[in-house]
């Protein structure tokens, strides 16, 4: 399978993402999204999914952790052709710990991974064209290598006590972009089949959608099998190998 060329191992180290056009099959994508429009639409039913109500709050509303109850999540949390890749970055074997599925764009405000997920890395897999429309993630290039905030800058006596999260992370981008060392926000604008690779610390966010309608996506993250610090401890680690555990 393929692994990063040497053009993107250094697009990755630079900026912190790198998009890999064709990754995902054609088949592939549309497999997946038809799964997820039978589970909307009631057409296939599946113990731990939310069934959605027309018109009600969470009609399409993220998915979390599918791949607990969802096999095919879990498949495509694993997909052979994701490992080599995920290797190149993280410089370990990756374990997959997480999966969001979006119908839609999130428009979620600008946040880091690893604040929620330490030492995580994400897998953005693109089943359909994503563009700034239908809204796509922004990402601070760079930003991977500025600071990280992490929950004890939020603790009384801490430089961001009381703050709102989002609103910390607005301010570190500002920081970051008045360092210098950083590039302008970009929108990552991608075709059917491709997947995004981005780290933990990069700072993103999902764009304002622009034209309303599906955008699907399946955000996986993983992070590396040597991380022994790894805080939730009742998640289950999924190796490419097949091994899966819970650490510590
Ligand atoms: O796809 C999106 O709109 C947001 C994804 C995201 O922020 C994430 O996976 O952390």
């Amino acid at each position: 399978m393929r692994g990063l060329t040497e053009t993107e191992r250094v697009d990755y180290d630079r900026d912190g993402f790198v998009a890999l056009e064709g990754l995902l099959s054609v088949a592939e994508c549309d497999r997946f999204v038809d799964h997820m429009l039978d589970l909307h639409a009631g057409r296939k039913e599946l113990d731990g999914f939310e069934l959605r109500q027309p018109g009600g709050a969470n009609e399409w509303g993220r998915t979390h952790n599918q791949h607990v109850y969802d096999e095919m999540a879990l498949q495509y949390l694993l997909l052979p052709q994701l490992d080599q890749p995920l290797h190149d970055c993280l410089g370990d074997h990756a374990e997959g710990i997480q999966t969001m599925y979006f119908w839609q764009g999130s428009e979620q405000r600008r946040h880091q991974d690893q604040f929620y997920l330490p030492e995580c890395m994400s897998a953005w897999l693109a089943f359909v064209d994503v563009s700034v429309a239908s809204g796509t993630i922004w990402v601070q290039p760079g930003s991977h290598k500025q600071r990280l905030l992490t929950k004890t800058d939020f603790l009384d006596g801490a430089e961001f006590h009381e703050w709102d999260y989002n609103d910390a992370v607005d301010e570190q981008f500002r920081r970051n972009a008045a360092s210098g060392e950083v590039a302008e926000e970009i929108p990552v604008e991608v075709t059917k089949g491709s997947v995004v690779f981005f780290d933990g610390v990069l700072v993103h966010r999902g764009g304002e959608i622009l034209r309303p309608g599906v955008r699907h996506v399946l955000a996986n993250h993983y992070i590396p099998h040597g991380f022994d610090d790894w805080p939730h401890s009742s998640w289950t680690r999924y190796g490419f190998d097949g091994i899966s555990r819970r650490h510590p």
